[in-house]
């Protein structure tokens, strides 16, 4: 690997963002999702489900008083993902496995979101938070409510279905952001006593397992940035070079059940190094494959570099959907087969989008090449966005491309297909996993080396650097305009990316264009305007995507657009898009010329020609579907 590409991302600190379609969505999550969210960490929001994920740290806290005061605590059975009234006792742990890293995501967004605003009052509701969790913790350093609570004796015994590593990831990272905004370091140290415990537990000569759901390894490569205790990067390498080696780990620890099982669905059917195809549980995989790109550029490892391109090309080429959803399939929330990208079944986890930044953001720093920031862009202004409503208080699991309510509710191969977002959900990783990304976005839109500032995302930003001052100011999503206003402190080259859905564009400037960015020699201070053409686009799919034989979609910048029910009627299947659609753009929506079939009322009769009327169809960006009721969506279209 060419070490002079290597770049790392601009910090939250050094990037202010003022943008007039960022600015609405970050507040949305400021003012409403993160106040909703603490409230529904305590069970406090009506009609939502339970999250249980502060009383759980409460019990544990009064466990570990009574070990201290040498009581002996109960034990109940760690021996399934959720727990409830229903199947264990009340004073037993509640919620699924992995309850504790809500609150830690919740702490992540506070974190960044206090960076950019300081706030007293929720400052001392994360602080009340951290007082319970640091409570919680035990004396060695470990901390998981649910071993704490249930049985003390059990930690680490399954790595594979339960989540220690996976808790203690969002820990790290969590503490992390609170410190910087805050200078607290309560919980940065208890999250580094626990990081600790897991090093001095696993590794050559000591247990040598590995995350069951992958974070860790990301977290920790953060906790030495932050730290430079070299252990903590080691230990991060650790895990991705011991994962998938035979014998299984696995296989040791699931002496009885589950052993020679199918480790694709955790990504440890082999080495990462060996792997090229994305694999297994969606979030997990891109949780991997971003620490995969972390420790190739932390240890110039050129090997497991070929490995992270391998699957970023599968995953780009043949198994992500054209809004960025990733984990085609509900069986084990995974990746599917090549090309397997069902509209109407599609999984697409909120999560598995906002694991695909982590990689993309991960891939730029390693090499240069603009595939890596469109994907970001493709995820985050499609899935991401769709997947909070637009007043912050519900959200989408599941972000699927065609929605039929009736099968949603009749069908139980489309259960997990919601037709309205949900206030909350028992299983809660998606909203905080997207509160703390829509918070921490600054650190999505700029990556720098030595010479280069490289912009991935146009976002309207005050940027300080070594080398420059620049004011961005954007208009990028409805007319395609960037202007930057730049400050010059040294030479350097800007980096401007060309969105891979634009064919036509100006620069104001002299620019050489390479891997898919138009290079600009800075050495004065100066002005350049940019313009996009964001003229609307009919898209087709690979035929060897069978959803889609015969169907377009509709675009316009980085927006895929999508047809709803209530904009255009009922069986939105019998609309057909005109060959000349005359596209007209207004204030976000899309009209086009087109046609409706005429219904068929006999299930089967003679084949003739069908018979349409013309019609208007109106479009609407597909991150906003299902803002109206529940009703028909569709993204594909006939043509
Ligand atoms: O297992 C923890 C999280 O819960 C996963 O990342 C999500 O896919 C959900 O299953
Ligand atoms: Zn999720």
């Amino acid at each position: 690997m060419n070490k002079s590409e290597f770049s790392n991302h601009l910090k939250i600190g050094e990037v202010k963002i003022n943008d007039p379609f960022w600015n609405k969505i970050s507040e949305i999550v400021r003012t409403s999702v993160i106040p909703y969210q603490y409230l529904a960490l305590q069970d406090k929001i009506e009609g939502a489900e339970k999250s249980y994920c502060i009383e759980n740290f409460i019990k544990a806290g009064k466990v570990v008083e009574k070990i201290r005061q040498g009581i002996e605590p109960e034990k109940y059975p760690v021996d399934k993902w959720e727990y409830n009234d229903n199947n264990c006792d009340k004073n037993a742990f509640h919620g699924w496995v992995f309850q504790d890293s809500d609150v830690y995501k919740w702490i992540e967004a506070v974190g960044y979101s206090l960076q950019n605003h300081p706030d007293k009052e929720l400052e001392k509701k994360a602080d009340e938070y951290i007082d319970i969790i640091c409570n919680a913790q035990l004396d060695n350093g470990y901390l998981d409510t649910l071993y704490i609570i249930n049985d003390r004796d059990k930690t680490f015994t399954n790595l594979k279905d339960f989540h220690e590593l996976y808790v203690f990831g969002h820990m790290v990272e969590g503490a992390l952001s609170y410190y910087k905004a805050t200078g607290n370091r309560k919980l940065l140290n208890s999250a580094c006593r626990f990081a600790d415990l897991i090093c001095n537990t696993f590794g050559e000569d000591k247990i040598k397992g590995y995350p069951g759901h992958e974070i860790a390894e990301m977290a920790l490569v953060k906790l030495y940035d932050e730290t430079g205790k070299k252990e903590y990067l080691d230990t991060a390498k650790f895990f991705i070079d011991e994962r998938g080696r035979k014998p299984y780990y696995y296989d040791t620890e699931h002496n009885t059940k589950s052993k020679g099982e199918n480790y694709h669905y955790n990504q440890a059917h082999k080495p990462p190094r060996e792997q090229t195809e994305a694999v297994g549980h969606a979030v997990r995989g891109v949780y991997l494959y971003s620490a995969m790109a972390d420790i190739a550029k932390a240890y110039d490892d050129d090997e497991l570099f070929g490995a992270c391109k391998s699957i970023w090309d599968n995953i780009e080429n043949k198994k992500m959907y054209i809004t960025g959803g990733i984990g085609a399939t509900v069986d084990g929330e995974a990746f599917s087969f090549d090309y397997d990208l069902p509209n109407d079944l599609a999984y697409a986890e909120t999560c598995a989008s906002i694991g695909l930044i982590f990689f993309a953001r991960r891939m730029a720093e390693n090499e240069v090449n603009s595939h890596y920031a469109d994907v970001m862009e493709r995820a985050l202004y499609n899935t991401v966005l769709s997947g909070m409503s637009e007043d912050g208080k519900s959200f989408f699991y599941v972000n699927p491309l065609e929605v039929l309510p009736i099968a949603s509710s009749r069908d139980s191969r489309k259960r997990h297909i919601k037709p309205v977002r949900q206030k909350w959900f028992s299983c809660a990783c998606c909203p905080p996993n997207l509160a703390r990304l829509i918070s921490s976005l600054g650190e999505y839109i700029y990556t720098e080396n030595d010479n280069t500032l490289f912009v991935n995302q146009y976002v309207g930003t005050d940027i300080q650097s070594d080398k420059t001052n620049i004011k961005v100011t954007s208009d990028y999503i409805e007319n395609g305009k960037v202007s930057f206003e730049i400050e010059c402190k040294k030479p350097f080259t800007l980096a401007l990316r060309i969105p891979f859905w634009c064919d036509e564009y100006t620069i104001s400037e002299k620019f050489e264009n390479k891997n898919g960015y138009a290079f600009i020699e800075i050495s004065e201070n100066k002005n350049i305007d940019v313009h996009f053409n964001t003229e609307v686009k009919v898209i087709k799919c690979s035929n060897k995507v069978r959803a889609n034989i015969g169907k377009v979609a509709v675009t316009r910048g980085p927006l895929v657009y999508c047809i709803e029910e209530a904009d255009n009627g009922k069986n939105l299947q019998m609309l057909t898009l005109s060959k000349t659609p005359n596209f007209r753009y207004k204030d976000g929506i899309i009209f086009a010329d087109g046609y409706r079939e005429k219904a068929d009322n006999a299930l089967y009769s003679n084949y003739t020609a069908t018979a349409f009327e013309e019609c208007k169809i109106k479009f609407i960006p597909y991150y906003h579907w299902g803002n109206r009721g529940e009703n028909e969506m569709s993204v594909y279209i006939r043509i």
